[in-house]
């Protein structure tokens, strides 16, 4: 089997979609609501509810056959973790953790690192924006490293 992609995974508007443009180079548009798995060239984007209801967490078990790489997404501005304890270890995949939205007023790096700490104990965590686009290039480099 190929595995050369990346699964993306995260709560509901952590801005999974929007990453996903700007890893494949889209810097402006953003991204309408995600109704099922998604497929664009070496990303597979997951609805938010795939992530928030362990009804889906086979799917995303499923789905992983045909990755390489497992991308936890952390919203900088939610306070809470929708992921249990160590999800990422699940996982035959090499984890990275994004906390998305770091342009924004509210965001918390702080406590998004914390809690993002709670689904993946180990591994890089980058912070990233869609607005500003910092630290886009260096986690795609990053994940592109994997894949090849
Ligand atoms: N300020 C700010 N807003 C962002 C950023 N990334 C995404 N958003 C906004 O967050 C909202 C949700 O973004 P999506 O990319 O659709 O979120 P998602 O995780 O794909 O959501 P689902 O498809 O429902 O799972 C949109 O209004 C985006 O414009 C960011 O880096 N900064
Ligand atoms: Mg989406």
């Amino acid at each position: 089997m190929k595995r050369g992609k990346v699964l993306i995974i995260g709560p509901v508007g952590s801005g999974k979609s929007t990453l996903v443009k700007r890893l494949l180079g889209e810097k402006n548009s953003s991204a309408k609501k995600t109704q099922a798995l998604e497929y664009a060239n070496w990303i597979i984007d997951s609805p938010g509810e795939y992530s928030q209801n362990p009804m889906y967490y086979r799917t995303l078990m499923a789905t992983a056959l045909e990755a390489k790489v497992l991308l936890i997404v952390q919203d900088a501005t939610r306070k809470d973790c929708i992921l249990p304890p160590n999800f990422a270890s699940g996982f035959p995949l090499c984890p990275i953790g994004v906390i998305t939205k770091t342009d924004h007023p509210d965001a918390d790096i702080e406590t998004a690192t914390r809690l993002l700490r709670i689904a993946l104990p180990v591994g890089d965590i980058y912070l990233t924006s869609s607005v500003t686009l910092a630290g886009i290039e260096e986690l795609k480099e990053r994940i592109l490293s994997y894949l090849q």
